[in-house]
């Protein structure tokens, strides 16, 4: 230990700590840098375990600055042992994943590097390349063991290892890109004074830091080791087993970094078996369901929102159109909902899927109600409206109000209608057009059609009149010149009429009139207020709320 350059006067200062300009953030310097910072720059750092794109993100979220992708975790993660089990590519896959996921910098446990000084010169360029901000090597032999299996492993010769250090450092592709280089001389039984002579060799081979690990139950030889070492250069520490030592000691002694080397990973073994046995023991989910991660937060965690603003910026106008069924009603077909009848070999709303796909409309929710357990279509997503029996199709329709964004074509669950019919809808100009079939049909009962359309002038007989009328109300007692038709249970929204619609289920609410109003009441007050454009067509398509009229479903298709 000699020709050693003289330790820092003050604790409070690190020597080789740069200054970081005030007017520099963070977020501008690239990961390398930002990871080479927490390691050189005081106050103390700390980086936490991840082993995959999500435990990253989850690290990132509670606010750790860097990440430490864990040899032992990630070949856990994989059903591995941590005994380089998992090849060098393997573990680049992972790598790759946890930085797509976060923008914090990660420093990656490399083992010994997967080899001699050749396999690091690649590992590293390979690193570089793929964004991982640094890697840490120990001095050991490949394949590896982890640190706290049996005793006195073998160590590597100390100019080998050296020499793969340099090798790290020659082949880094930024300048930034930080290697740690990690004695287990402590580990291995070899004693406080090879531990410093070993740390010393590696930072004069250009180890950017030095890891010093220790399998102790307190701190007290790491403590010894960073007063020894005098802040020559940044150490880093991996305090698993000497988890009770106050952090502030690490502050005092000047330590640039602390690993929590495993715990998201043990947390979530925890979490997972407890879960596990829970719903094994119930056969059921209902104990567990409150008490873990909802399947929404998995949407948050992966970002499914950007998904959704990508596919409004890339994606054809229609395929960001959302259908929204109402299909909460029983209807008069027997037990099962109405919705789910059988019509030749597929569900009612199966086939009612299938036309909105046929036209380009992929995103579909459905709000059931009456025997919502049998309601599941493949594909769809589920609102309910618990209350069908004692509310109308607006309550239903109010379930996915935080759908009523974008485009929406709004239907009946109970309707069959040709694709063109739809096609039709979707192309039709306004912000709030309704399915209007001219040939309005009686019902065989008591002779009366629902739904019957009122326009604001008689629908026009010219040809070549493109112009429909627009709606003025919607109502069983339509008759004379205006008559138009009548509404099939299908309309469409532009992204200002479903503004226009969330407006009025607001007012409908406010005046109390939510639980009890139907399609053809909100329709008619928000023709009241903004133009219904009606798109008109003659017959193919039917409803199915009685069994006569299943019969006649099946043979439409
Ligand atoms: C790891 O997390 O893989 C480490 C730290 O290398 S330790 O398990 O303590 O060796
Ligand atoms: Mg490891």
């Amino acid at each position: 230990m000699k020709n050693l350059p003289s330790p820092a006067a003050s604790l409070d200062v690190q020597p080789w700590a740069s200054t970081r300009r005030a007017d520099q953030p963070p977020q501008a310097e690239s990961g390398f840098l930002r990871l080479r910072r927490a390691l050189t720059e005081t106050p103390l750092s700390f980086l936490m375990e991840a082993h995959n794109g999500l435990s990253a993100k989850i690290a990132e979220e509670a606010g750790f600055e860097a990440l430490w992708a864990s040899g032992l975790t990630i070949s856990a993660s994989l059903g591995l042992r941590d005994s380089n089990e998992a090849s060098w590519t393997q573990v680049l896959d992972v790598l790759e994943y946890m930085t797509d996921a976060v923008s914090i910098p990660v420093l990656v446990d490399g083992d010994t590097g997967y080899g001699n000084f050749n396999s690091v010169r690649r590992l590293v360029r390979k690193l570089g390349e793929r964004g991982v901000a640094g890697v840490c090597i120990e001095d050991k032999l490949f394949p590896k063991t982890n640190s706290f299996i049996g005793e006195g492993q073998p160590l590597a010769d100390v100019d080998e290892f050296c020499g793969r250090i340099r090798a790290a450092k020659d082949s880094q592709v930024d300048d930034a890109f930080t290697v740690v280089a990690r004695t287990e001389a402590l580990i291995s039984g070899r004693g406080m004074a090879e531990a410093l002579t070993r740390a010393e060799a590696y930072h004069q081979a250009g180890a950017d830091a030095i890891l010093i690990h220790s399998k102790q139950s307190t701190a007290a030889e790491i403590l010894e080791f960073t007063e020894r070492w005098a802040r020559r250069s940044p150490i880093v520490i991996v305090p698993t087993m000497y988890y009770a030592t106050p952090t502030e000691s690490y502050r005092r002694a000047g330590v640039a970094a602390v690993i929590w080397a495993n715990h998201l990973l043990r947390s979530s073994i925890s979490a997972m078996r407890v879960t596990a046995a829970r719903i094994r023991e119930d056969e059921s989910l209902i104990e567990v369901e409150g008490r873990i991660a909802s399947v929404k937060d998995i949407f948050r965690l992966t970002a499914n929102d950007e998904l959704e603003d990508a596919e409004r910026r890339y994606l054809p106008a229609t395929a960001q159109t959302r259908a929204i069924i109402l299909a909460a009603s029983q209807g008069d077909v027997g037990e099962q909902p109405k919705c789910m009848v059988d019509i030749r070999g597929r569900s009612l709303i199966r086939r009612q899927i299938e036309s909105f796909a046929a036209s380009g409309v992929r995103q579909v929710s459905v709000v059931r109600g009456y025997g919502k357990a049998a309601v599941a279509p493949v594909g769809a997503e589920l609102f309910d409206n618990d209350r069908f029996a004692d509310t109308g199709e607006v309550y239903s329709l109010a379930a996915a109000y935080s759908r009523l964004q974008g485009e929406v074509v709004v239907a009946y669950g109970d309707i069959l209608f040709r694709n063109y019919i739809l096609s039709g809808l979707l192309a039709a100009p306004g912000d709030v057009v309704i399915a209007v079939d001219s040939l309005a049909r009686f019902d065989a009962g008591d002779g009366r059609a629902r739904d019957l359309v009122a326009g604001d002038r008689p629908p026009a007989a010219d040809y070549l009149d493109e112009t429909p009328p627009d709606l003025v109300r919607i109502g069983p007692d339509v008759a004379g010149e205006r008559l138009a038709g009548q509404w099939i249970g299908l309309a469409r929204f532009s992204a200002q009429g479903a503004e226009w619609l969330r407006e009025e289920l607001d007012r409908l609410r406010t005046e109390d009139l939510l639980e009890t109003a139907d399609m053809p009441l909100l329709l008619t007050r928000l023709a009241a207020r903004h133009p219904v454009k009606l798109h008109v067509f003659s017959g193919h398509w039917l409803d199915v709320n009685t069994v006569p009229d299943l019969a006649e479903a099946r043979n439409f298709t």
